[in-house]
């Protein structure tokens, strides 16, 4: 079967970011493939080749069918020697050799399941495989690991929050935010970010944005809030930045600067009787409510837009559309403004439609996110 993808290479010649539907994440085996060679180059710190991967993943993905001969993917564009290297072996022999020696590598083992907790990043990862940990219990039984508090709550809820949270989960919890927020500032506004408002079926958490109608009304409701939800006796993990944002500064170059508005990352407990149809559980649980990851952010309301398409993510559709908006449109975005470098102007962005008609692009809804 031989793919017609002319439509879509005319649109990547001009540099658009992919598109992915929400409905394309049942696909399997090559993106997983493909994934499993990024996650090893981000382990061996070959930033380059990860994101390689990750972008051929992510075209392979934006196909309307899966790829079933190797011809089907002459002339798609991002896609390396590497990755058609692998296509093919797949194509072949219905497995790849590489990725195959790449998850019984001891070292690659380590780091991924090192990687699980929350908290614990390539770099710690490293310095305890280094020492020769390899598992959860030597870490754990090691007097001179000092974990920190995040990754202690990492190690006590792991069971939890490894799991993935439903759909019906997420909406719970919206719930429970939105009569927090709203009982503390009844006009303050909600939105539900990240891979839920995607479209979603399942995510590793739930990402939230919070702001208010006035600018400046926004400062000091996190806490209140974090307060709150402490009171409802809900509240497992909290770990609260303040803001650093400078209203000043140009967007960031790098495509995976992160932001300086208010936020925090939680966790929370979620019961059974709140989530319609039940909670996710692993076999053998019997407990009446489990825990999950939750985030909130508050972005001044005048910067709400850019907080919530960088928010909402994919993270792969919005390094995709910084790097258009670079190199095609002389602008730089990131989730705090956009920057036109030729007018030498901030432009001013109040809806995510505002952000791609100065783009020059069509409006991508966020189920078409999913890169
Ligand atoms: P998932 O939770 O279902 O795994 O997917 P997700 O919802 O797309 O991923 P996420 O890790 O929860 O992140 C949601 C988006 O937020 C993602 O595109 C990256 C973006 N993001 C920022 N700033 C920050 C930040 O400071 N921390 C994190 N973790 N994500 C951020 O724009
Ligand atoms: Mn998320
Ligand atoms: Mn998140």
């Amino acid at each position: 079967q031989v793919l017609d993808i002319s439509w879509f290479t005319e649109s990547m010649r001009e540099g658009r970011p992919v598109t992915v539907e929400s409905r394309h994440h049942i696909q399997v085996r090559d993106f997983d493939a493909l994934e499993v060679l990024a996650e090893s180059s981000e382990f061996n710190e070959n930033e380059g080749r990860c994101l390689a991967f990750r972008r051929a993943a992510s075209v392979l993905k934006s196909l309307p069918s899966a790829v079933r001969s190797l011809g089907a993917t002459q002339g798609l564009p991002c896609l390396g020697e590497h990755t058609e290297a692998v296509i093919e072996e797949i194509l072949q022999f219905g497995r790849c050799f590489k990725v195959e020696e790449i998850q019984c590598d001891e070292r690659y083992q380590a780091l991924k399941l090192f990687t699980s907790v929350f908290g614990v990043g390539p770099k710690t990862a490293e310095k305890w495989y280094r020492r020769g940990l390899r598992s959860f219990k030597e870490i754990l039984n090691e007097p001179a690991i000092q974990l920190n508090k995040m990754q202690r709550a990492g190690f006590l809820y792991y069971r939890d929050i490894s799991k993935t949270v439903s759909k019906a989960e997420a909406q719970a919890l919206r719930c429970i935010i939105e009569e927090t927020v709203h009982w503390i500032m009844p006009d303050a506004i909600l939105a539900l970010t990240g891979g839920f408002r995607r479209g979603k079926e399942y995510g590793h958490d739930v990402d939230f944005l919070v702001t208010t109608p006035e600018l400046g009304r926004e400062e000091g409701l996190l806490l209140h809030v974090i307060d709150r939800l402490q009171d409802q006796g809900i509240l497992l993990y909290c770990e609260h930045q303040g803001t650093t944002f400078d209203a000043t500064k140009l967007p960031s170059c790098n495509f995976e600067a992160m932001d300086h508005f208010e936020k925090c990352f939680l966790i929370v407990r979620l019961y059974e009787d709140q989530v319609e149809g039940g909670l996710q559980r692993n076999p053998g649980d019997s407990r009446a409510w489990r825990a999950i990851r939750v985030d909130l952010v508050v972005p001044p309301v005048d910067r709400y837009a850019t907080a919530l398409l960088g928010w909402t993510g994919s993270r792969q559709f919005v390094r995709d559309l910084r790097r258009f908006a670079r190199k095609e449109r002389r602008m730089l975005f990131d989730n705090h403004a956009l920057y036109d470098k030729t007018k030498k102007m901030f432009l001013s962005t109040t809806t995510e439609e505002d952000i791609f008609v100065h783009l020059g692009l069509e409006y991508v809804e966020p189920w078409q996110r999913n890169a």
